[in-house]
């Protein structure tokens, strides 16, 4: 038998509406004792509650009226948590709500712990834990795209993505153990070509999950884009211009900018952190030194590089081959096209013939939408946020690395005929990590990892 919860649902401040919300057996009781149709100076009239019907009327703490409000029950398992849930509307201040929320404790209803109100409703079967875990990424979305991905697994796409592979194993699973029960009856196990066919496809999607992984998490983390390049080739005119602000200083003395300057900004309703840097070359100032170091620490902290060159100077091979990662995609960008007239562009040595490259000008426009359009197709290639199931959670990406050795180990062993215990095991396992990701496997650890994370009242 679970007890009755409550917390204040709205942030703390002072507005216009705060919401408390009980949740439990005794929900609806609690909130009779402090609930009344009048002021507590006009007779307590004991409401009768009608599920899903607003109740106006004053909470009381014996003869004193503490606020008038209105209360809304839910009756079980037509509510958040799938219990009795009441919550009551009142003016939001700090004070008003803790006397209210005081009053219930003091009635015997608890605090709720961080997450509670949507671990119960995963506990009562109304959502699994990628639906919960989407509540979190709904109230911490950032930007758009994160929130319609956050949306999109709340309704259950990824669960509905990860219960198809599940069904798949399953059967397989059953056939197998009827062939471990029963080794010398009708549950003799064939391989056939359509099961390597199902199997390989649950193979294939759980790769392409992990390998969208990266893209996915830039919904939830933002991409991290650092512009860096040589003294004075317009990487500060660049940023204020992608910013559509003066963001950075611009002059024509090489060596302007010496600390690293970072903003944020959404394309397309992706989240950007933008960073313009020192230009690095040779040299003796001591204040530049420093601000180059800080620029190949801004290299090794990005997502994405945007390196910029100007026309007519050569490729500056020995700094580029110094300061560019290998690890992670670098866009070129030749700045200052308006100028380019009569004079050669920078020639790319081998090693960085096939990387995408840009004309651009930061003083008309000229290419900045295109630039745009690239850093997206970088970093999130063709992720269809709302359509696919995406996992921009590390758990998520554990358990399907987990199930995918798994997986791999199962196929290897059927192609080479393995006895079914060993087969079996695999599958299971394979199917045990899928679970934890909905929940349906998952341990109490992994519980109260993804609860602890959600703030009190949610
Ligand atoms: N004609 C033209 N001038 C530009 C363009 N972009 C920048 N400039 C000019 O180039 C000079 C240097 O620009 P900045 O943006 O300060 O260059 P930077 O790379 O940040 O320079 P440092 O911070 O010194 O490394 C300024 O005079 C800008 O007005 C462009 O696209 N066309
Ligand atoms: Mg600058």
């Amino acid at each position: 038998m679970t007890d009755t919860i409550a917390a204040i649902a709205t942030p703390f401040g002072s507005g216009g509406i705060g919401v408390i919300r009980i949740s439990g057996p005794s929900s609806f009781d609690l909130a009779a004792k402090i609930f009344s149709k009048t002021p507590a100076d006009g007779g307590k009239k004991v409401p009768q509650f009608v599920s899903h019907r607003v109740s106006h009327g004053f909470i009381c703490d014996g003869d004193t009226t503490i606020d008038e409000v209105l209360v809304i029950p839910m009756k079980a398992p037509h509510s958040y948590t799938a219990e009795d849930v009441v919550e009551i509307q009142a003016h939001s201040g700090t004070i008003v709500l803790r006397r209210i929320l005081d009053l219930l404790f003091s009635h015997g209803v608890r605090p709720a712990e961080p997450g509670e109100f949507t671990r119960r409703a995963f506990l009562n079967g109304r959502i699994d834990l990628t639906q919960a875990e989407a509540v979190a990424d709904i109230i911490n979305a950032r930007s758009d795209a994160s929130l319609k991905f956050a949306a999109s697994q709340n309704v259950g796409v990824l669960r509905q993505s990860i219960q198809e592979m599940v069904s798949i194993l399953t059967g397989f699973l059953a056939r197998l153990e009827a062939a471990i029960d029963f080794p010398d009856e009708a549950g003799a196990f064939f391989y056939t070509s359509q099961d390597k066919t199902a199997l390989q496809s649950v193979a294939d999607k759980i790769g392409d999950l992990i390998r969208q992984h990266k893209d996915a998490c830039f919904l939830k983390t933002g991409i991290r884009l650092t512009i860096c390049g040589e003294p004075n080739v317009g990487k500060s005119s660049i940023m204020n211009r992608i910013l559509e602000k003066e963001k950075s200083i611009i002059t024509d003395i090489p060596g302007t900018t010496r600390d690293p300057i970072e903003d944020s900004l959404t394309i397309e309703g992706i989240p950007f952190v933008i960073v313009d840097t020192a230009g690095i070359h040779q040299t003796d100032d001591l204040v530049e030194i420093i601000g180059i170091e800080k620029a190949k620490d801004q290299i090794e902290a990005a997502d994405i590089v945007l390196y910029v060159l100007e026309p007519g100077k050569p490729f500056p091979e020995k700094t580029a081959s110094k300061t560019l990662p290998r690890d992670k995609p670098v866009i070129f960008a030749i700045n200052k096209m308006d100028l380019a007239d009569g004079l050669d562009l920078p020639h790319f040595p081998e090693q960085y013939a096939g990387s995408c490259s840009l004309e651009i000008s930061a003083l008309t426009g000229h290419g900045i939408n295109g630039l745009r359009t690239k850093l997206l197709e970088t970093c999130i290639g063709n992720l269809e946020i709302g359509n696919d199931a995406v996992i921009p959670n590390l758990r998520h990406k554990n358990a399907l690395v987990h199930a995918l050795e798994h997986m791999t180990a199962m196929m290897e062993g059927l192609d080479k005929g393995q006895e079914e215990e060993t087969l079996a095991l695999d599958a299971k396992n394979c199917i045990d990590q899928l679970g934890t990701i909905t929940g349906d496997t998952a341990s109490l650890d992994i519980l109260d990892a993804v609860f602890n994370n959600f703030c009190i009242g949610k």
